[in-house]
């Protein structure tokens, strides 16, 4: 008989600093960095939270507080501590000093460690990779005793002895500028394929991670991604082509979600990424309302747009998952203060007629009918309709094509100059 060994989840131990007047935020925190270490695989056997002005720069805890983390880990036979702040080089040397045997990681590792395994194309493989060694260089540092772990579990420590630091870190170097050179190559090859779709509307779906975005997509686009209840299920960008009616036809793009303390490596490396958000003619916000922490959710998606300089009125703000919503609290939020915002269910599909109708208009505010008769023999003028307008018909009145097409305002003013319409 065949036996599989399964190898144990790692036994962890979440460890935050709660600031004062803060308690309510750090508790949601820690939640969320639960959620985070069970999808890298891990299950949760406690909190431990201090109160305090600031984190200690040394040990991130007072001296007492680590000491009784360092009984419960023992207690609780732990293998793994996790912090829900990014420790500073020093701190991690000094709390892998203090609870020796142990594998200490914080919040930015956790989340490069579930990227790296949600990670399918060879963008979002290579733009992890570039954000794992930017989060590693600096934590190659001589005093760094504790580069014996053995590879595997979460986080994503390993790697030689302290001898090697100055190789390893030539190396890393070494690594960071082939990885830029790759992502340059494909952000080209991805520019591209972007130019392809620039005759059409594009719509970008954004938001906090889990909040619906991927369910939505399917819902337009027919089962195209995967749907999960885990966090960063999607990292690598899905485009789909979707007709809404005959003369409605948009590109949706499904791409990685935000969170707090996103680490700022994974932002900086997922730029190109991100250049789906940047072109999108229209952004759909997706927020998840029944999570009592959404209005947090909101502020913290708005941060990390922020960075992308786009204007307000090309957002249309989505809230989802009404079907679970207990009471009508949240929806009187919503439509009091974001009156133009569309409250809907992804996954039982409520809600999402006035959404396309929305969308829908979005469209024909950015783009026009135009009727041209041309002459058969205008070659290059058809092709060129063909190539940047969106035909919807096309037949012969006496000897001429009537052409009805969809064209973008400043397209219609080139080819109105070019042919001299
Ligand atoms: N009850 C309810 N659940 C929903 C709804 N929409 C999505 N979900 C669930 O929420 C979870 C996350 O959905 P996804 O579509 O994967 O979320 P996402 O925003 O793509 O998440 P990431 O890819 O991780 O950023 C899944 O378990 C979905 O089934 C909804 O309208 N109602
Ligand atoms: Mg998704």
């Amino acid at each position: 008989m065949e036996h599989i060994i399964k190898k144990e989840p790692e036994r962890a131990i979440l460890c935050a600093v709660s600031f004062p007047g803060k308690t309510e935020h750090t508790e949601h925190a820690i939640a969320e960095l639960g959620r985070l270490a069970e999808t890298a695989g891990a299950v949760v056997l406690d909190n431990v939270i201090q109160a305090r002005d600031r984190v200690h720069t040394q040990y991130y805890f007072g001296s007492g507080k680590l000491n009784t983390l360092k009984m419960l880990a023992e207690e609780l036979e732990a293998d793994v501590i996790i912090f829900d702040d990014e420790l500073t080089p020093t701190q991690q040397k000094n709390i892998e000093q203090e609870l020796a045997g142990l594998k200490i990681i914080d919040r930015s590792a956790l989340i490069l460690d579930i990227f790296t395994l949600h990670a399918h194309t060879r963008e979002a493989k290579a733009q992890v990779m570039l954000a794992e060694a930017e989060y590693l260089l600096p934590r190659l540092t001589k005093q760094w005793t504790h580069l014996e772990r053995q590879a595997g579990g979460i986080g994503m420590r390993g790697g030689p002895g302290e001898t090697q630091i100055e190789i390893d870190r030539r190396l890393l170097r070494d690594r960071i500028k082939k990885l830029k050179l790759d992502l340059k190559k494909i952000s080209v090859q991805l520019d591209t394929k972007r130019k392809s779709r620039s005759k059409r509307f594009n719509v970008a779906l954004v938001g906090y991670t889990n909040a619906g975005k991927s369910t939505l997509m399917n819902h337009f686009a027919g089962p195209s991604v995967e749907v999960e209840d885990q966090l960063f299920k999607t990292l690598d960008t899905t485009v789909r082509r979707v007709q809404l009616d005959k003369a409605h036809t948009i590109y949706l793009s499904d791409t990685v979600g935000f969170i707090q303390k996103l680490p700022h490596q994974l932002v900086a490396s997922f730029r190109s990424t991100l250049k789906e958000v940047e072109t999108a003619d229209l952004l759909l916000k997706v927020i998840d309302i029944s999570d009592p922490n959404f209005k947090e959710h909101m502020l913290i998606i708005d941060e990390v747009l922020k960075e992308f300089d786009i204007p307000e009125k090309r957002f249309i703000t989505v809230f989802n998952k009404t079907d679970v919503l207990e009471s009508a609290e949240h929806i009187k939020f919503a439509k009091r203060n974001y009156p133009d915002s569309f409250c809907i269910s992804a996954e039982r599909g409520i809600g999402l007629e006035k959404l396309v109708l929305a969308i829908r208009n979005r469209i024909d505010e950015s783009s026009y009918v135009h009727h041209f008769y041309v002459d058969p023999q205008e070659g290059k003028l058809i092709a060129d309709l063909h190539k940047f307008g969106e035909i919807l018909e096309s037949r012969f009145v006496e000897d001429k094509i009537l052409f009805t097409v969809f064209l973008d305002a400043p397209i219609y003013d080139s080819l109105k100059k070019k042919y001299q319409l």
